[in-house]
């Protein structure tokens, strides 16, 4: 009991103290402090890159390793044998639309940790292997689905009572309450497939959920320790996940292994730009409102901060990270290193108009300044210096879109992605 009261009362110091800086925040483009950000095409010890090849076997891993040092933490390689165990096979799912599966994932070597249940929807009737996006979600599969005979997650959730999450679990009235961000019958209607799982499974989100997920099990000692800098935070964690979702996608004959889209929105949305960053089969990487931490350029003190975002959520990143609170200049990094981590595979930024707290301008930033790694590859960015007027959609290898609204993901967001993703995949 006493515990559950500590952990509501962090819970509330992190959600609802980060809510309470939107207030506080600086919006004025004029009040950001000057900054530059770390040259992209030059390495750690001053060579300047000049070629695709040379991006690849040199600056590329310096990058990579960059972002594992200071701001996402390394993820290990210690999990051993992944097993896939396919529960159900529903043919009839969606009104005979699609085939659902339900597969659990597990560590036979870490059976401390319960595992991971993707839910997987394939369209019927293709003739050929489907793409498939693969994201993580906030509520669970449930949550994602309408379908009354979806398993209801078990697990730890945050509290939410619009949600009908009652004393940390989901409830029967929790069902499909995410389904507005996940069109199922849209995007099977258009010859993709849909893999998820529910974030909780891999980690609860808060600081002291690593006690009760993957990370302490697969900590040197299985117990729970102190994290130092460089070791991997949450969204490493939660990145893993869509890894080991790949793994068993590699292995299922109805997927193209080849065309994988990675997803995620906000704090999922920078766990996706960490995935595709980490994890080269993801051909596409898609960044939904994913602000500070994810698209947006570190630098630019407008909406969240890293101050602000290392204070409310320091579980979601390597322990270094919270040093460059008020403090980016000393970063080795910034975030349209992150974008370019994804050359020369196409990515696509979204943004929100109303979701400023994110910034917009920002995160169009990154991606602009992410091109000249594309252009070595003879990728075309975005095809424009300043952010496009609401709900006009710019790019090519790089796409871009501000979307009318808040923060969320909508039926015009997956129009885009759709369209970006048939293009790219050649569908
Ligand atoms: C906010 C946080 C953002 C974003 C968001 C979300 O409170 O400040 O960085 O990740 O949560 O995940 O919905």
């Amino acid at each position: 009991m006493r515990t559950c009261i500590l952990l509501s009362l962090m819970l509330l110091i992190g959600e609802d103290w980060a809510e309470a800086q939107k207030k506080t925040a600086n919006y004025d483009e004029s009040k950001i402090p000057a900054y530059t950000l770390p040259a992209l095409l030059t390495t750690r010890d001053g060579a300047k890159i000049t070629t695709a090849a040379d991006w690849t076997a040199e600056r590329r891993p310096e990058v990579l390793a960059l972002f594992q040092e200071h701001v996402y933490g390394r993820t290990p390689g210690n999990w051993g044998k992944v097993s896939f165990e396919t529960r159900e096979v529903k043919k009839d799912a969606l009104g005979g639309k699609a085939t659902r599966k339900l597969i659990h994932i597990s560590l036979p070597e870490h059976p401390a940790w319960a595992g991971m249940e993707v839910m997987l929807y394939l369209p019927n009737g293709l003739k050929a292997p489907a793409p498939c996006f693969v994201g993580p979600s906030f509520g669970g599969n449930h949550a994602v689905s309408t379908e009354p005979d979806v398993p209801l997650s078990t697990r730890w959730m945050r509290p939410n009572k619009e949600k009908s999450i009652v004393d940390n679990h989901a409830t029967e009235a929790s069902r499909g309450n995410e389904s507005s961000r996940w069109p199922l019958e849209m995007i099977i209607g258009q010859g993709f497939a849909v893999a998820t799982y529910y974030y909780g499974d891999i980690e609860p989100d808060h600081v002291d959920g690593w006690k009760d997920g993957l990370r302490a099990v697969l900590s040197k000692d299985g117990a729970a320790t102190e994290w130092k800098n460089g070791d991997w935070g949450a969204i490493g964690a939660w990145s893993w996940g869509l890894s080991r979702i790949a793994d068993y996608l590699e292995t299922d004959a109805d997927i193209d292994a080849k065309k994988l889209a990675v997803i995620g929105h906000s704090r999922l949305g920078k766990t996706s730009l960490w995935t595709g960053a980490q994890d080269q089969r993801f051909g596409i990487v898609i960044s939904n409102n994913s602000g500070e931490g994810g698209a947006a350029t570190m630098r630019r003190n407008y909406g969240e901060t890293t101050a602000i975002i290392t204070k409310a959520f320091p579980h979601w990143f390597t322990k270094t990270y919270a040093g460059y609170g008020d403090n980016e200049a000393a970063c080795p990094v910034d975030q349209h290193m992150l974008i370019a981590l994804a050359a020369p595979r196409p990515i696509y930024i979204a943004s929100a108009v109303d979701d400023q707290w994110a910034d917009p301008k920002g995160e169009f930033l990154s991606g602009l300044n992410a091109e000249p790694v594309y252009v070595l590859f003879g990728k075309k960015g975005y095809g424009v210096t300043e952010p496009p007027a609401v709900d006009t959609p710019v790019g090519d290898a790089i796409g871009y879109h501000m979307r009318t609204g808040k923060h969320d993901v909508t039926d015009y967001d997956w129009t885009q992605y759709l369209r970006f993703a048939k293009k790219h995949f050649g569908q």
